[in-house]
């Protein structure tokens, strides 16, 4: 029986996570395709995946890009308990999905049943100078209330901290006290019992 190379490596579920428009798939595309998608075309789903170098240290990336639009906040709850960390992505364009930041990071906490889980705060469009509604303070006040880190992001050519925001999570991952991944594995391995039975 020949394993395959990938076989010992970690996988790390990331989603992608914040209001319609804010540039959740020109960042996953511009992180897994490295180009910038111009037009937009609402999300219903989509996943990437991808064999990464972060730190030294070979994973499997397993990113899911969701639905910002309204109509498809029904599906939340489902993607939200498969994920190991999150990103919070708002445009700094736009004022209410700044805002709505926090009902994500409420929701992710619920479902997860934790008072912390792994997650960043993204302040996408960051490119968009002149049309710029939301503070790098406010931004970075908001992240340090929710006790996340904070990175400014543009989708755009030239990218801006893509690479460094999609891996900055996993490092968040990775810096879980053990106890808390061993709860998460145990909590897994009895998920993958029930759905064998
Ligand atoms: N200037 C600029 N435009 C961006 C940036 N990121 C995304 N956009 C544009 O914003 C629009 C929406 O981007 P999407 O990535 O489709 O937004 P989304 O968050 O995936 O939206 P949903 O799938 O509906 O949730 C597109 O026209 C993108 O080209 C960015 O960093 N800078
Ligand atoms: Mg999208």
């Amino acid at each position: 029986m020949s394993k395959a190379p990938h076989d010992n490596l970690v996988t790390f579920k990331l989603v992608v996570v914040g209001d319609g428009g804010v540039g959740k798939s020109a960042l996953t595309i511009q992180f897994f395709q490295k180009m910038f998608v111009q037009d937009y075309d609402p999300t219903i789903e989509d996943s990437y995946i991808q064999h990464t170098d972060i730190d030294g240290q070979w994973c499997i990336l397993d990113v899911l890009d969701t639905a910002g639009q309204e109509e498809f906040s029904a599906m939340r709850e489902q993607y939200m308990r498969k994920g190991d960390g999150f990103l919070l992505v708002y445009s700094v364009t736009d004022k209410q999905s700044f805002e709505n930041i926090r009902n994500f990071h409420t929701q992710i906490l619920r479902v997860k049943d934790r008072n912390n889980y792994p997650m960043i705060l993204v302040a996408n469009k960051v490119d968009l100078v002149h049309q710029r509604k939301v503070s790098e303070d406010l931004g970075r006040d908001l992240a340090s209330e929710l006790r996340i880190t904070y990175i400014e992001t543009s989708a755009k050519d030239p990218p801006l901290n893509v690479d460094f925001a999609f891996h900055e999570v996993v490092r968040v991952i990775r810096s879980q006290p053990i106890d808390l991944k061993k709860q998460r594995n145990r909590r897994r391995s009895k998920q993958r019992k029930c759905s064998i039975l």
